[in-house]
């Protein structure tokens, strides 16, 4: 297609607006409604061309082969300006005033030569600041319905609506009443997209898609360090202060989104709770000492620990929070300077069934397939994950692709998030997932709906698995799992016919007892269906969760396996790195978390160090964490804050935030990115980098690695996974997927296209039956707890209680349907202490039609209502990995010391 702009001619792709090829040609054009994301709306009047005769907006007229547009010319630019004053003149005076030259609205009237005085509005709107994070000005709104299209099309929240006529017209949330009372869940991306300033974010007057803050402000590209999604952010400091973290919109996962936490949740920083300075205990008490106190006070303990117990008596809990480079020191102190396998990390909470799953189906521990493929797939299998509230730009591209067409088949016991949009909606009873999974696979066979050439060639285990299936009737799956055969079967269907299906899963497949066969039995449905490593579908994804998750483990933060996931049992692996640490690996595998607890119990563990994980908070049947920790001789806690886990260490070290620190984090789709310092530690805090070295050289032991990107280098000495990779290539290309083997490839973003990494090479179904879950009801603790997460609080909620997200979420909350609540006493608002067989916790009750009869659902975010003295220590039986997911629980009304006094 060709279009002659003033004489220019340019080849717009076919579809795209005058607009568009105005811009191609380079000339000058201003735009007010238009956002390059968004649908045009042509309302603002403010990019007219002439075109064909006619004087149109070029952002909504489509143009057509030939096309002559004529852009310049005085009687043009004469009407454009008018169209701008128009909306000027509506504007109060301070709308262009100084702080805020920098809106688009401002910079088009400088452009056009609008001086600040046109605008002359009485104004008289008011403004609405209730919200913590998002403002508006009334008067500044121009209704050009940015921020209305930015809720729905990006971030897919529909909270925001145009009301009022003609000249009144103005932004509102659509609820009615407060901002911060309505469905707005904190994107940001109103307040990026608005042009003049009437939605900003406190703190720094910021408005306008590309919005160019004062000069004294300096930017920082990293990558988020809440959750696994890896949003690239742009980090604005001023006199070392963040001034605000916008999305980048070169970032390859969010493309110019963010989320509630990322966006906003950086309060924290500079909370007066923030440690700076080392504390030991003495008497009792945990006094401020000086590092060099501190440390030696540690190497010490490690040194009696392994005089009195021998290496295997220290055990690390390493953290997913912390960068690659970080996890990798760690595990290289505990090998190369005690002598010990005894390493785990936040993995084992979460997705250890994935690893363990995905390397015995796939033979490798990562997802299958890159989120862009995943994005395009014309069928999506989302279960057990709540995108929408944990990993919220997924779970809003999720959402655009369902809301153009694509099918979506939701997986959860709640009727939460995604499910609101799906086509068919499994509801399976908590802990059944096995059952359910082999419901759908009985289906697909039974209905031809398997790809036998597929499994002929590239898979195993057939037979065993269909003699397993035979088992599985839609009848008897419906008994197991509580899910209409009907709704089975229709599920079924859906992902069996469609061409490009997908599978995403989160916790609620693997945080259970047997869920390692979750995850397997969930892979055999892509397996059957050839579509996994193949043009015909998208795998098996996990909703990896913490920032750096996949990255913690890829560096050998794991008790069985080195960076690059060489077994430790391998003489192999081993003598790979030997080579390069110089220094023997131990070859028996260490302890699993849960076992370094029971270790520390039974008087096995002479020291424990914990960097970034607030165990006693987050760990299962919290009680026996903290006796656990008494038992303990030496507890190192590597920390932020005064953690659950804090209080009762030993030794506090303060750390660095994923602001303040250099280095990189692998994201939940295997990609490596950077991680960049926007500011400095607070006080004498210092990054865990730091810290390992400090630490090694209090012992008389030489690290190496003198820098994180050296580190990194030598990662991919002792792994061919990450040879490919370093700093300096991630800052020339920006994101990288492992496998990287070659300096000069690109990453694998798809695995497994030619063979599956299994030692044959073929994928492998699994032919586990299913089993009921640890925890069961009875008669004494009658309902069914699961936990899981809420989309203002992260994990221990550490960090973000000490944010304005504070204001938008304050308390955990017990979900219980009306009927249940009837039944046990329960009023809306109210306390409610919740028991179980290990633990009493006091939340606040909450009703609400998204859970059934029998079962309820709470966070754990809030460490001091107790939820995880609730939890059971029945894990994975495969990986140790908690049963969060299944609790058996009984409700009584009022909080907890009411409810003992009842007894
Ligand atoms: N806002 C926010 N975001 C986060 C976090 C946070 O704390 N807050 N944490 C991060 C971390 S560490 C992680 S791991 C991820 C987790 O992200 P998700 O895995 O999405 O999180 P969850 O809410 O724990 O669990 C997901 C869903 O599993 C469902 N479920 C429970 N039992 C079953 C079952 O038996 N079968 C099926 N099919 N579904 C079940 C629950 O109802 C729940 O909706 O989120 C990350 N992102
Ligand atoms: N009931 C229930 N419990 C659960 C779950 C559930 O679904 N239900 N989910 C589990 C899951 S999936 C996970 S991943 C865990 C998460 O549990 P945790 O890892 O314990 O939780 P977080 O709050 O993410 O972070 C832990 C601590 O790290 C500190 N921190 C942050 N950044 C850094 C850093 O760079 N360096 C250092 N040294 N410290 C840092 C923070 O201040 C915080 O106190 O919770 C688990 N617990
Ligand atoms: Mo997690």
């Amino acid at each position: 297609m060709r279009v002659t702009v003033d004489g220019i001619t340019v080849r717009p792709a076919q579809g795209a607006s005058l607009l568009a090829a105005v811009r191609l040609a380079g000339a000058e054009l201003p735009t007010l409604c238009h956002d390059d994301r968004l649908t045009p709306e042509g309302s603002c009047r403010t990019c007219l061309v002439r075109s064909g005769g006619n004087v149109v907006a070029a952002c909504v007229t489509p143009a057509v082969d030939g096309t002559v547009v004529e852009v310049a010319g005085d009687a043009l630019r004469a009407l454009r300006r008018e169209a701008v004053e128009v909306i000027v003149a509506a504007l109060p005076p301070y709308a262009l005033d100084g702080g805020v030259d920098d809106r688009e609205l401002a910079r088009v009237c400088h452009a056009m030569g609008i001086a600040p005085q046109a605008a002359q509005g009485r104004g008289g709107r008011g403004r609405d600041d209730s919200h913590p994070y998002v403002h508006l000005d009334r008067d500044l709104c121009i209704a050009c319905g940015r921020c209305v299209r930015m809720c729905a099309e990006v971030q897919g929240t529909f909270a925001l609506t145009l009301v009022g006529r003609g000249a009144d017209t103005v932004v509102a949330p659509g609820t009615g009443g407060p901002w911060a009372q309505s469905d707005c869940v904190a994107c940001g991306g109103c307040v990026d997209t608005c042009p003049t300033g009437a939605l900003t974010e406190p703190g720094l007057p910021l408005g306008g898609g590309t919005a160019a803050p004062a000069r004294t402000v300096t930017r920082t590209v990293t990558t988020c360090g809440y959750c696994g999604v890896g949003c690239s952010l742009e980090v604005l400091t001023r006199e070392g202060q963040v001034a605000a973290v916008l999305p980048d919109h070169e970032g390859p996962v969010n493309r110019g989104h963010a989320c509630v936490k990322g966006r906003f949740a950086h309060g924290f920083l500079r909370s007066p709770e923030r440690l700076t300075r080392p504390l030991l205990r003495r008497d009792g008490r945990l006094e401020p000492v000086t590092w060099q106190e501190a440390l030696e006070h540690v190497a010490r303990g490690l040194r009696a620990a392994v005089a009195a117990g021998g290496p295997d008596a220290v055990a690390v809990i390493s953290s997913a929070r912390a960068t690659n480079e970080e996890n990798y020191l760690i595990q290289k102190f505990m090998r190369v300077a005690v002598g010990t396998n005894n390493i785990d990390n936040c993995s084992r909470l979460c997705h250890a069934p994935s690893a363990a799953g995905l390397t015995a189906s796939f033979g490798l521990s990562g997802g299958t397939d890159t989120f862009d493929d995943v994005e395009t797939a014309d069928c999506l299998l989302l279960v057990g994950a709540n995108p929408i509230e944990a990993h919220p730009v997924i779970g809003a591209r999720l959402l655009q692709k369902v809301l153009r067409g694509a099918r979506l088949v939701v997986a959860d016991p709640r009727a939460v998030g995604l499910a609101r949009y799906a086509d068919v909606h499994l509801r399976p009873r908590p802990g059944t997932n096995v059952a359910l999974f082999h419901g759908l696979a009985h289906t697909l066979w039974a209905e031809g709906l398997a790809d036998e050439e597929f499994l002929r060639r590239r898979a195993g285990g057939l037979p065993e698995l269909l003699a397993l299936l035979a088992d599985y009737p839609p009848d008897r799956v419906s008994a197991l799992t509580g899910v209409p055969a009907e709704d089975l079967v229709a599920a079924a269907r859906l992902y069996g016919r469609a061409e490009r299906p997908a599978i995403i899963y989160g916790l609620g497949v693997t945080e259970h007892l047997h869920g390692t066969d979750g995850v397997r039995t969930l892979a055999n449905l892509a397996i059957l269906r050839g579509a996994v490593g193949t043009a015909r579908g998208f795998g098996v994804n996990p909703l990896r969760g913490q920032n750096n998750v996949q990255g913690a483990s890829d560096m050998g933060a794991l008790p069985d396996v080195l960076p690059g996931y060489g077994k430790v049992t391998d003489p192999l692996a081993r003598s790979r790195a030997e080579d390069v640490w110089g220094a023997p690996v131990p070859g028996r595998p260490g302890m699993r978390i849960p076992e370094m607890f029971a270790a520390a119990r039974a008087g096995a563990l002479g020291a424990l160090w914990i960097v970034g994980e607030d165990v006693c908070a987050t760990d299962p049947d919290a009680t026996r964490v903290a006796e656990a920790l008494e038992a303990c001789p030496l507890v190192v806690c590597q920390e932020l804050f005064l953690s659950q886990t804090a209080r009762r260490a030993d030794v506090v070290l303060p750390a660095a935030s994923w602001l303040e620190k250099d280095g990189t984090f692998v994201n939940f789709d295997r990609r490596f990115q950077r991680v960049r310092p926007a500011l400095a530690p607070p006080g004498e805090a210092m990054t865990d980098f730091a810290v390992v070295h400090a630490l090694a050289s209090a012992l008389g032991v030489d690290l190496g690695c003198r820098t994180p990107a050296e580190a990194l280098a030598e990662c991919g000495r002792v792994t061919p996974l990450f040879a490919g990779l370093s700093h300096e290539r991630l800052d020339r290309e920006g994101a990288i997927a492992w496998p990287c083997p070659d300096p000069r490839g690109p990453g694998e973003a798809r695995l497994h296209r030619e063979r599956f990494a299994t030692p044959d090479g073929r994928a492998h179904l699994a032919a586990c039956p299913y089993l009921p879950p640890g925890e069961n009801p009875d008669d004494h603790y009658p309902v069914i707890l699961v936990t899981g997460r809420r989309w203002a609080h992260y994990n221990s909620g550490g960090m973000t209680r000490r944010t304005g997200n504070i204001l938008l979420d304050d308390t955990d909350r017990l979900d219980l349907h009306p009927a249940d609540a009837a039944r046990y006493g329960l009023r809306d608002g109210h306390p409610v202490t919740v028991e179980s067989r290990h633990g009493r916790a006091t939340l606040t009750a909450s009703l609400s039609d998204d859970l059934v009869p029998g079962q309820v659902f709470c966070a754990f975010h809030f460490p001091s209502s107790g939820v995880n003295t609730l939890t059971s220590d029945h894990a994975d039986t495969v990986t140790s990995c908690p049963e969060y997911k299944v609790t058996a629980v009984r409700l009584i009304p009022g909080p907890a010391a009411a409810a003992r006094r009842g007894e």
